[in-house]
């Protein structure tokens, strides 16, 4: 095993987060965060194209209270690979308050499916960022899909928007609930209602079964911290128009970042500038994560 050794470009996660001025609704989930490590015990892939630093399950809980939330659902990000130790490990001593999203290969057996949903898996992530991974062809894909579907899961889809239009038919053929990570990176440069984030809600309006994380301001922002203004008309239009398929997450610790570290309290701030009613926050931050990931 290579020694554990961060990134030299890689930022660490804010040491020291503000208290948000928004305190959450009663019951109020993180839906996409991660942990990492402790690379130690828990080894990151060889395959992996950045090396975080670690981030274990007891940060978590801290970073969950002191942000005002209750909930977690723990992401398996591509530098763990399809190795979920750490991932069942954060589940396993998570008092149930939290659930995970895990990758697999398409050797993964029956009983190592059954075994990640009863340590609270309930999705699979089909990751597409180039950067990031080799995605696995659509036929093994499509396979994984019809397996796990029988489990009741459903799968994470990660994608750049410049990608989407060769991707459209692939995902509105997968016959499971698709929840899109991050609003599929929309070049927040571009308008909101330009073409390219037009087919996105176009997907979303003709697909009832799509869902959207309104996450990561900090990585799709041009304009950066504190706000991230340029993103929230992104967010906003996605929150109002599907208010029952929404989900939001911190992204904690906010992997291979490299040029800003957010400050996750004022990212939690950041929520009532794209959801502006008491309902549609209660909808987004308890009704949806709940029905997704705890429904039984
Ligand atoms: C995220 C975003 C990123 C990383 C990963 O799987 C990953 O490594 O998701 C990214 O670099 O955009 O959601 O954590």
């Amino acid at each position: 095993m290579s020694a554990f050794r961060m990134d030299a470009d890689w930022l660490p996660f804010h040491p020291a987060p503000a208290t948000p001025g928004f305190v959450p609704p009663p019951g109020a989930v993180d839906a996409h965060c991660h942990v990492f490590g402790p690379g130690a015990v828990f080894p990151f892939t060889p395959e992996r194209k950045y090396t975080p630093c670690d981030a274990p399950k007891e940060k978590l809980w801290a970073l969950r209270d002191h942000l005002g939330f209750s909930r977690n659902v723990i992401v398996q990000a591509s530098c763990h690979g399809a190795d979920n130790r750490a991932l069942v490990d954060a589940l396993a001593h998570s008092n149930a308050m939290a659930r995970g999203v895990a990758a697999v290969k398409p050797e993964v057996t029956d009983a190592e499916l059954a075994e990640l949903h009863t340590a609270g898996v309930r999705g699979v992530r089909f990751n597409f960022v180039k950067r990031l991974v080799d995605a696995l062809p659509f036929d093994s894909l499509q396979e994984i899909a019809t397996r796990v579907e029988k489990l009741g899961w459903h799968i994470v889809i990660y994608f750049e928007a410049s990608e989407l239009p060769e991707l459209y038919d692939f995902f509105t053929s997968l016959p499971v609930i698709l929840v899109v990570d991050h609003m599929g990176r929309p070049d927040v440069s571009m308008a909101v209602n330009g073409p390219e984030f037009e087919l996105f809600v176009k997907m979303l309006a003709e697909h009832p079964r799509i869902w959207c994380k309104v996450s990561c301001p900090e990585r799709l922002s041009l304009g950066g911290p504190p706000g991230y203004e340029d993103v929230a008309p992104f967010a906003r239009r996605i929150v109002e128009t599907f208010p029952d398929r929404v989900l939001w997450g911190t992204d904690w610790p906010h992997p291979n970042m490299k040029n800003h570290m957010p400050d996750d309290g004022k990212l939690v701030d950041f929520i009532p500038g794209i959801a502006a009613t008491p309902e549609l926050r209660q909808k987004l931050l308890v009704d949806n994560p709940m029905r997704l990931y705890w429904s039984d």
